[in-house]
């Protein structure tokens, strides 16, 4: 039935190292729980300055690239895969801009958030980019597929 809906995306979603310091994990795995999308990775993990490098390679050449990796690398980050038809555009409006003064309220960064440097949130930008970003962070052993059981769990 779902698939008649469309696509089934895959995204990958990062808590990044404020988020984790602020305590906001459970509040930000909880907006894409409830949203109804499916967890299928998930991890508390210290990222390495080459992975940081190769995660935001398309920034390179940005001014703010050294800082964005310091960043990234200054404490664990929580590591996530999602899984669903449209994940990857709904969670980037679930994050909001990356510019949280800009973000609406209601979204992650709208809520959650005022620095762009400092965005506790992200999300990949494509289906393409959700791929390459889980089997960037992930060994293929962390994804879980996962279909609900049929027997309720709680009566
Ligand atoms: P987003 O997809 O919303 O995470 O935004 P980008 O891929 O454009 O930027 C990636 C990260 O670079 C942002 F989360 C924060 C950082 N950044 C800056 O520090 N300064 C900027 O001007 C733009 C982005």
């Amino acid at each position: 039935l779902i698939a008649s809906l469309g696509e089934i995306e895959q995204t990958y979603i990062m808590v990044k190292p404020d988020g984790v310091q602020r305590g906001l994990v459970g509040e930000i795995i909880s907006r894409f729980e409830k949203k109804g999308f499916k967890l299928t990775g998930l991890k508390l993990f210290q990222c390495p300055k080459d992975l940081a490098e190769e995660h935001y390679k398309d920034l390179k050449a940005k001014p703010f690239f050294p800082k964005l990796i310091d960043y990234i690398t200054s404490g664990p980050v929580v590591c996530m895969a999602w899984e669903g038809v449209g994940v990857v555009a709904s969670a980037r409006k679930l994050i909001g801009s990356t510019d949280p003064l800009q973000a609406e309220p209601g979204t992650i960064r709208g809520d959650l958030a005022v620095q762009t440097g400092r965005n506790v949130v992200h999300g990949s930008d494509s289906p393409e980019n959700g791929k390459r970003e889980i089997a960037l962070w992930f060994n293929e052993n962390e994804i879980n597929q996962w279909t609900p059981a049929q027997a309720p769990w709680l009566r």
